[in-house]
This record gives C-alpha cells, sequence and structure tokens, in this order.
C-alpha cells in the first residue's frame, strides 16, 4: 500500500494527484492516526484473513465489486457517495482481492488529505469517527471483502460542523491525542 500526501489540485479524482516531488506518509504516520494494514497475499490469504478476522472480533463479511456492471444503475451514485468526506461510527474494513483504488483519510490537526493507494493483498482498517472518501483509479475496477463486527454499520455521515461534535469523532481525536 502506498501512502502519501494528496496534491490537493483540482481534476478528476481517479488520477494519483501525488505531490512532484511526492511527499510520502510513512507507516508511523499512519500508526499515530489508528490506520492500519496489513500485506497478505491473495493466493491463500483465507486462513490469515480469518485469523486477523477473529484476532480483531469481525464476524461478518460480504463482497463488494466496484464496477459499471457490478454496480449497474446504482454506479454513478455510489461513486459520488464513496467520493463525499464522511466518518462512520464503526471502523470500515476492507481487503483488497483484484483491481485497485484510493482511500483518502483527513490527517488531523493539519487536515491535510492522505491518499492511500490499496491493491490486491491489501487488509485496510479505517478507523471510527476519522474523516475519509474512495475512489476508483484509472482501472476502474476493485474488488474487496467488507469485513465487519456485527451489523455493518456503514452508514455514512457527510462531514459538516454536527459530525465535527458527533461522539465518535471526539472519541477518535481523543484516541489519537489531539485536541482538547
Ligand atoms: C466504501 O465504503 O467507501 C467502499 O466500500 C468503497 C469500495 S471498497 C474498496
Ligand atoms: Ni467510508
Amino acid at each position: 500500500m502506498r501512502a502519501y500526501y494528496f496534491d490537493n489540485l483540482p481534476g478528476d479524482q481517479r488520477l494519483l494527484h501525488d505531490y512532484v516531488p511526492s511527499r510520502p506518509v510513512s507507516k508511523e504516520t499512519l500508526d499515530k492516526l489508528n490506520v492500519k494494514y496489513w500485506i497478505i497475499p491473495v493466493d491463500g490469504h483465507e486462513p490469515k484473513v480469518d485469523e486477523i478476522a477473529k484476532e480483531r472480533g469481525y464476524k461478518n463479511r460480504d463482497l463488494i465489486n466496484v464496477t459499471k456492471e457490478g454496480l449497474g444503475e446504482l454506479y454513478e451514485e455510489k461513486i459520488k457517495t464513496f467520493f463525499q468526506e464522511h466518518l462512520h461510527e464503526d471502523e470500515e474494513i476492507r481487503y483488497i482481492l483484484s483491481g485497485s483504488g484510493f482511500f483518502d483519510v483527513r490527517e488531523s490537526p493539519s487536515d491535510e488529505w492522505i491518499r492511500l493507494l490499496v491493491e490486491p493483498g491489501d487488509l485496510l482498517v479505517i478507523p471510527a469517527g476519522i474523516y475519509h472518501r474512495f475512489t476508483l483509479d484509472e482501472k476502474n475496477q476493485i474488488k474487496a471483502i467488507r469485513l465487519f463486527q456485527d451489523e455493518p454499520k456503514w452508514v455514512p455521515h457527510n462531514r459538516s460542523v454536527e459530525t465535527d461534535t458527533n461522539p465518535h469523532r471526539i472519541q477518535y481525536l481523543k484516541a489519537i491525542g489531539v485536541g482538547a
């Protein structure tokens, strides 16, 4: 998984948006933001994914295939929703089986976007309360396992003055040692 600061230039969200020169983001920086990831080769991934799922209490899972064909008439709408800056009240866990895409996560307190290029074998945990968004890249295809604890709490809460005081947002900032 490559991680770097997003350049904030206007233009196609599916492009890299890497600064020139690139500004890479270290694993330590991601650790501080409570963004976790593992690399599990896709060939024979099941036992390792099962082990992490068991350790972290992810009891359920499903498959998502983000392509025009996979999402049908929901495609355009989904692509827009995924890229709206939002938070969730639970972790968002994704294991990439094929294709690729970008998860952008907000660094706090800088409020800069960090772009995460996810590829097959990446298992990513986006913590509850962090602002983030997702886009396909130019290949326009990603297939992922979505893991969740009990009920999937996939409601996106789009960023606003209200989400800034959401208890999960406040808890997240406290957990990473930012703010009051
Ligand atoms: C999400 O919640 O943003 C998604 O599920 C995106 C597709 S999974 C790689
Ligand atoms: Ni999300």
